[in-house]
């Protein structure tokens, strides 16, 4: 069976889990605690990075999520949640580099004020245009008329980017001023993988210790 290492808070985890969710693959959950259990030497011995998530399937142990996602799709295709046109497939891709090259960095600087690690007011206003950037650009390529980035099917582009997009109301950032995106981050929510993996309020607020640590060190 397949084996998945993760947390209940983390975003890149949480596009694993949904997907393997959404493909109603049968799989060992293997909770860590990020306050050391990633330095483990059994779990160096996986991701020498320290890093979740990590999926084992029989004789195949993969890390870094996008390399996750892609590998479930070649094994398990059914449902499909890759488009069939080039230029769709290339579109999604693009949404997924976009959704992890261009929000944790304004995300992680927001998240430092948060939990009260100091930060430059001017980077601070910085992280939060970035964050604006990125919204902007979902909503433009998304279409009233759907429901998903490329129509009613969903693809990797809304697990990645939307898991993402979950997490942006708790950096204090508001989704009114991009109807499409709400709307479609709506669609997502109701979507049982989504309220699966949901964090708890109770979760957050104990999660703050762990990301301080972690924020710390950076
Ligand atoms: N590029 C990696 C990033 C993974 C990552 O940064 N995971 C974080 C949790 S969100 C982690 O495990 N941090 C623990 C640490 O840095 O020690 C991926 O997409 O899988």
């Amino acid at each position: 069976m397949l084996k998945f290492y993760y947390t209940r808070l983390s975003v890149n985890a949480r596009r694993v889990w949904v997907t393997l969710l959404e493909k109603k693959l049968e799989f060992e959950p293997i909770l860590l605690k990020l306050n050391g259990d990633q330095f483990k030497p059994e779990f160096l011995k996986l991701n020498p990075f320290h890093h979740i998530p990590v999926l084992i399937d029989d004789d195949c142990t993969l890390i870094e999520s996008l390399a996750i996602l892609d590998y479930l799709e070649a094994k398990y295709p059914n449902p499909e949640f890759v488009p069939k046109e080039a230029k769709d497939i290339g579109k999604m891709r693009e949404i997924e580099l976009v959704t992890v090259n261009e929000l944790p960095p304004p995300s992680i600087v927001i998240m430092r004020e948060i939990i009260d690690l100091p930060v430059d007011a001017k980077k601070l206003e910085l992280a939060k245009k970035q964050i604006g950037t990125v919204l902007q650009y979902f909503e433009d390529n998304l279409d009233e008329n759907h429901s998903y980035f490329f129509g009613e099917q969903l693809t990797l582009a809304d697990i990645v980017a939307g898991t993402a997009v979950s997490a942006i109301p708790l950096l204090g950032i508001s989704l009114d001023g991009y109807p499409k995106v709400k709307r479609w981050w709506e669609n997502l929510q109701q979507r049982e993988s989504w309220q699966q993996t949901e964090p708890t309020r109770e979760e957050l607020e104990a999660s703050k210790a762990i990301l301080k640590a972690i924020l710390e060190k950076k």
